[in-house]
């Protein structure tokens, strides 16, 4: 850990950071599956774990409650009760077979921040809310941020309509997990009530380990894309049915494949693009695939760079489609423009990080973030996190306890120490 002489940085009390980590493990054992981590949008799972934050709220001092579309809502009333508040949060759903530490770890150190300041009797001249978004990753519905556009008043209707893999709608969804789909106008809230959207959340690259820190401050996190492509062709007899008179639809599939990764690949400018799930119909040894959906996930530094070239994909994909006589759907199922961090945000949180001994150091978020749909009602600002390797979505995510420390000190200095922005918004 990189430290100066001051403030908390290499302190032998690692108070906070134990209380993080058992936490994180307490959480990380609700998951669909025992032998990994899978908690996803409106399941039983999602439940248990929104109980469970509930219950750390509440013992944080907290008015807590889980809103109109599952996410959960923590309260810390300031010297008076009704003042507006500087928000915290992060999510609480997870990809498959995931880390710990994705999403958790901003919304339990806040709670464990709170929790401080609840011990100690202190109020502020402000409110603090902490929120634990219900869908940041998107693994069900396809469209991502469910939780936070709720909160910032920018839910699509339209998403109701939309099914999981195994035909139910996310209306259908809410409906069975208890809440009512006409209501997620409820969970929105209004510029006036917030004073700023903060988010801690571990940096899921390899950047402030090489820098030899804990902690950063991040700049803007990066826009991006999602796209759903379904192929088809003609399935047929696998030993009948000669090479060229084929229209394999999983071998077109292949080939874009081979495409997005080469024409990313060769980007000079940071534009990643995946593939991340496939599914082939009707998915036998011995028949041609008839019908192949996929689909693709495209970031880019700027939001005009990846526009274009999620263009210049989509015409490189349909000129496949074409040339193997396939039939292509291609539609954009999640949009989002790259969100900068303000300013003063980013001025409190280095003074935050410095007034705990940490050299102060800026750095991109190349991953999406719930800032990203709260930027529509609040500024936005967020500290990252040191994780092991960089390695993130993948179950050897990890984060040293000290550094969880680290991030949970820093955090509680920005609160305590926070000044909303001059003239307030
Ligand atoms: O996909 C993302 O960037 C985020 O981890 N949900
Ligand atoms: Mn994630
Ligand atoms: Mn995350």
């Amino acid at each position: 850990m990189s430290k100066m002489d001051v403030g908390t940085a290499g302190r032998e009390d690692l108070s906070l950071g134990r209380e993080i980590a058992e936490r994180i493990n307490a959480l990380a054992a609700i998951s669909e599956d025992p032998a990994n981590i899978t908690r996803i949008f409106l399941t039983s799972e999602h439940r248990a774990a929104a109980d469970l934050i509930l219950g750390w709220m509440r013992q944080a001092g907290m008015a807590a409650h889980i809103d109109a579309i599952g996410n959960v809502c923590g309260r810390y009333e300031g010297e008076r009760p009704g003042l507006p508040a500087l928000m915290l949060g992060s999510h609480y759903d997870t990809v498959r077979d995931a880390g710990r530490w994705d999403g958790p770890l901003g919304v339990i150190t806040a709670i464990s921040c709170v929790a401080d300041l609840h011990r100690r009797g202190l109020r502020l001249p402000f409110a603090i809310e902490v929120v634990g978004f219900a869908d940041e990753e998107g693994v069900r519905f396809a469209s991502t941020l469910l939780g936070s556009r709720a909160v910032a008043g920018t839910f699509d209707e339209a998403v109701l309509g939309v099914r999981d893999m195994t035909g139910v709608s996310l209306g259908e969804a809410i409906t069975a997990f208890g809440l009512d789909p006409d209501h997620i106008g409820k969970a929105a809230r209004v510029r006036g009530e917030l004073l700023a959207y903060i988010e801690l959340h571990i940096e899921q690259g390899p950047v402030l380990e090489q820098e030899d820190l804990a902690v950063g401050v991040v700049t803007a996190i990066a826009g991006a894309t999602r796209l759903a492509a379904r192929l088809t062709g003609m399935a047929g007899h696998a030993g009948t049915v000669p090479m060229r008179l084929r229209r394999d639809a999983l071998s077109g599939a292949a080939e874009c494949i081979g495409v997005i990764e080469e024409f990313c690949r060769t980007d000079q400018a940071g534009l990643v693009g995946t593939v991340g799930y496939i599914h082939a119909l009707p998915g036998a040894t011995n028949v041609i695939p008839g019908q192949v959906s996929f689909t693709i996930d495209m970031r880019a530094p700027t939001d005009m760079h990846r526009r274009r070239a999620v263009t210049d994909v989509a015409r490189q994909i349909e000129a496949i489609a074409k040339r193997r006589d396939l039939a292509l759907q291609i539609d954009v199922t999640h949009e989002n423009r790259t969100a900068p961090c303000a300013p003063w945000l980013k001025a409190q949180i280095a003074d935050a990080i410095a007034a705990e001994g940490f050299r102060v150091f800026e750095l991109p978020s190349g991953a999406g973030h719930d800032g990203m749909a709260m930027i529509d009602i609040a500024d936005v600002g967020m500290i990252f996190v040191r994780c092991r390797g960089g390695i993130s979505h993948h179950p050897d995510e990890h984060v040293e306890l000290a550094d969880a420390d680290a991030g949970a000190r820093v955090l509680l200095r920005l609160i305590e120490n926070f000044r909303p922005q001059a003239g307030g918004k």
